[in-house]
């Protein structure tokens, strides 16, 4: 008999959060892969507001997104851990309410394994109630725990006693341990073989957008950011197939809106992002793109931009983070004002409104001064546009993290960007501004 294997995207334990096209893309890619080599699988996604067992709330956020499949997590208050007494802000548990999920897994058949993902580091008390649910419903049943958090915090990962922890998120890296764990070949020798499979979209009952990844990694350094521990070379998919992959989304689930989570979609757009656009114009599709991770000014062309333009880029974020010379080049060189300025031309030429174009600043870098943050909102705002605040949160392996004294490194709570604004001092500058931009 083949074995079950229940993949669990947890709760979010914090004191916000918000569906911005967000799904557990590596599990729906991990369920495909196990499905292909004749595994029975099921998906437990605590975070999916289309689930019926998901309380019907009115859903906030601005209406652009909501009527792009986003929407408000239904919110059960808990007590703030006892370090966070001093944030004025609710605490609580997102997504799914336990009763439902506890009851759900009491009335389902044992699996043999189950994984469990978590997405951030200062996502990780969702993984381990997951786990600990899973131990006490069915104690035959092994664990597995992969995601982010695992490969950016692996020993306080490996303290909960799952039975198996996978430390890294290279894809070819990931399925090798998988085999290893599964005691199976996956077959995948190349990053072709992995994507040759579509994310598993089909274990929902309703979907409101899918995400889409075309490319891995980011050629870039910046001492915030942790994508170059995490994916150390870029690679991109051939157009052909993230096109294929688009039609078949649309074909097969009937969404509208699509959201792209790579780090760096622009990148060598010549041979990946163009060919794309281009073959989107010629398809004619009436789909709206999103960009919730924004892209780099750099790479952006008057083609670009009017290609994107026409074939339905509805969410525009590029990142800019610092309009100070100094800062842009200290953290990594990603950006200056004159490549984004250059950017800000092509969009607005392609038939862009001011008013889609956001720019993402990154509040509260360690060590950045207050007029230097109060300066980028000025320099933005100069040319029309509307700054977004980005809060800046710690992220281990990155040099910025290593600057910051007093931070605790056994507990990844402390990387939550709400409790890194408090515990800097930044509160009441980001309030005031923040107040001021009216966003
Ligand atoms: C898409 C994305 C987003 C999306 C969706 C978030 C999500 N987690 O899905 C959006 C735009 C919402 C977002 C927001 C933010 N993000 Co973000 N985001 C990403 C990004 C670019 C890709 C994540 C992804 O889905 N990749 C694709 C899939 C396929 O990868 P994956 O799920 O990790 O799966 C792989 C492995 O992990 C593994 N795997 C996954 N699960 C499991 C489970 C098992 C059992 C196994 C065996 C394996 C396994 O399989 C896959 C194989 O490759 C990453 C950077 C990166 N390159 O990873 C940053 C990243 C996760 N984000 C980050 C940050 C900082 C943020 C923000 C805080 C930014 C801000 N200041 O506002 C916000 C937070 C939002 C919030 N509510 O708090 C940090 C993480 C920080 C942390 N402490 O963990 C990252 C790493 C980027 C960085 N700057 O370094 N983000
Ligand atoms: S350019 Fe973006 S994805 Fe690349 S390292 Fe910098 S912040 Fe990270």
């Amino acid at each position: 008999m083949s074995k079950k294997i229940l993949l669990i995207n947890p709760w979010i334990y914090d004191f916000t959060a918000f569906d911005l096209w967000l799904k557990p893309l590596g599990l729906l890619y991990l369920a495909s892969h196990l499905l292909r080599r004749g595994y029975e699988v099921e998906l437990l996604d605590c975070l999916d507001r289309l689930d019926p067992d998901f309380p019907s709330i009115p859903s906030r956020g601005p209406r652009y997104l909501r009527e792009a499949g986003c929407g408000s997590y239904y919110k059960e208050i808990l007590p703030r851990p006892s370090f966070f007494q001093d944030i004025p802000r609710y605490w609580g548990r997102f997504g799914l309410p336990f009763s439902k999920v506890k009851s759900r897994m009491e009335k389902a058949s044992p699996p043999d394994f189950v994984f469990i993902t978590a997405g951030m580091t200062y996502w990780y008390p969702g993984a381990i109630v997951a786990k600990e649910l899973t131990q006490k419903i069915w104690p035959e049943a092994k664990t597995v725990l992969g995601g982010i958090y695992p490969a950016l915090c692996s020993e306080h990962a490996e303290s909960w006693g799952f039975d198996h922890v996978v430390k890294v998120t290279d894809p070819l890296s990931v399925m090798k341990k998988l085999g290893d764990i599964l005691e199976t070949d996956f077959e995948v020798e190349s990053y072709e073989d992995y994507f040759s499979l579509r994310p598993a979209f089909f274990l929902y009952s309703a979907l409101s957008y899918v995400v889409l990844l075309t490319s891995l990694g980011c050629p870039f350094r910046c001492t915030y950011c942790a994508s170059g521990k995490l994916y150390p070379s870029f690679w991109c998919r051939p157009p052909e197939d993230v096109v294929e992959e688009i039609l078949f989304s649309r074909e097969e689930y009937g969404i509208k809106d699509i959201a792209f989570y790579d780090d760096a979609l622009l990148f060598q757009g010549e041979k990946h992002f163009l060919p794309l656009l281009k073959k989107l114009e010629e398809l004619s599709l009436d789909l709206r793109f999103h960009l919730p991770n924004a892209i780099h000014p750099l790479y952006v062309t008057p083609q670009i931009a009017q290609l994107m333009k026409k074939v339905g880029f509805k969410t525009l974020r590029m990142s800019l983070e610092t309009s100070s010379p100094l800062w842009q080049e200290k953290t990594g060189g990603k950006v200056d004002n004159y490549a984004f300025e250059k950017a800000v031309r092509c969009f607005l030429d392609a038939g862009f409104t001011p008013q889609e174009i956001e720019v993402y600043l990154l509040f509260g870098l360690p060590d950045i001064s207050e007029e230097e943050m109060i300066n980028s909102i000025k320099y933005v705002k100069s040319l029309g546009l509307q700054p977004r605040l980005a809060l800046y949160s710690p992220i281990p392996h990155t040099p910025d993290y290593y600057k910051i004294e007093g931070l605790p490194e056994d507990e990844p709570l402390f990387h939550n960007k709400i409790a890194f604004l408090y515990q800097s001092g930044n509160a009441p500058l980001y309030q005031r501004l923040h107040r001021d931009l009216g966003s």
